[in-house]
């Protein structure tokens, strides 16, 4: 109780800000998307993970107001990289909710504009129940969403109703294999080879997410993953450490 009176005061005072994950390319090695991901700096507890306070927003009804403060944040951290040269995108995760809501769209276009950043530096990341969704609210948003020219991905894809017929339906770019598909290579390998192939015949690209060892990282890459993401790889971390590699990188 007393963290969610924190947590009022914190998106207010401006503890909360994005750190971010690389996606790397597996054919050039090279970073091509970043995932944002909120972290909140409290005044006494330090850094907190959204693993204490994603559910208590969305129990609470602030997951919109956090949702439009990580978007905003990416959006300016996106249009500094842009404007360094800097050729990436950055991926935004997003709840039901806020795709819920009538204006969600309208919201991210004003967001887009006062940051000055274009709607393809930016990525979307909906979860698997997204494509079963039924209310109109939802596929309005995604309609505009996808006129801005930013682009869609499913996260944790393989974990609930992998329905590959929506996935063209509804004009998916991206689907990230969940990592708990991801940890039990090679155990797993028939179905993250069915995924694939499917992701491939629909002309949708494919994540590996969760790769922690490099005997999967060499794994996901024969199997024909476009993207990897994991702790191998590099953890999330601060705009300022994450700029510092990409210029390293250049
Ligand atoms: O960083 P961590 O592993 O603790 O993240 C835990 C979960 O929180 C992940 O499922 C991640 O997608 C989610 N998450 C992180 N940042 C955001 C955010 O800005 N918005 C939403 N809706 N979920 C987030
Ligand atoms: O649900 P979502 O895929 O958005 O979750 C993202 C979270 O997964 C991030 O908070 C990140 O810290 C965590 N994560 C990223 N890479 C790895 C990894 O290789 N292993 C594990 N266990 N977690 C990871
Ligand atoms: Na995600
Ligand atoms: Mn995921």
């Amino acid at each position: 109780l007393e963290l969610l009176t924190d947590l009022r005061e914190g998106m207010k005072s401006g503890q909360f800000e994005a750190y971010f994950q690389p996606r790397y390319c597996t054919k050039t090695g090279r970073i091509k998307v970043v995932e944002a991901l909120a972290r909140w700096h409290h005044p006494k507890r330090g850094l907190i993970l959204p693993g204490e306070f994603i559910a208590l927003c969305e129990k609470n009804g602030l997951i919109n107001q956090l949702g439009s403060i990580i978007l905003e944040d990416t959006a300016r951290k996106a249009t500094h990289w842009r404007r360094l040269g800097l050729d990436i995108k950055a991926s935004v995760n997003l709840s039901p909710s806020q795709l819920n809501a009538p204006d969600f769209s309208n919201q991210l276009h004003q967001i887009l504009k006062d940051q000055d950043c274009p709607g393809s530096s930016v990525e979307l990341e909906l979860t698997e129940t997204l494509l079963m969704e039924t209310n109109i609210n939802v596929h309005e948003n995604l309609a505009k969403i996808r006129s801005f020219g930013v682009q869609m991905s499913i996260d944790d894809f393989g974990t609930g109703y992998s329905n590959f017929a929506r996935l063209s339906e509804m004009s998916i770019d991206c689907i990230k294999i969940d990592r708990s598909l991801i940890s039990r290579l090679p155990g797993s390998e028939a179905i993250v080879e069915l995924v694939i192939a499917m992701c491939k015949l629909m002309n949708v690209r494919i994540v590996a997410e969760g790769v922690e060892t490099a005997k999967i990282a060499a794994k996901v890459k024969e199997l024909g993953c476009d993207e990897v993401q994991g702790f191998y790889y590099s953890k999330p971390m601060s705009a300022a450490d994450l700029e510092s590699v990409l210029l390293l990188e250049t």
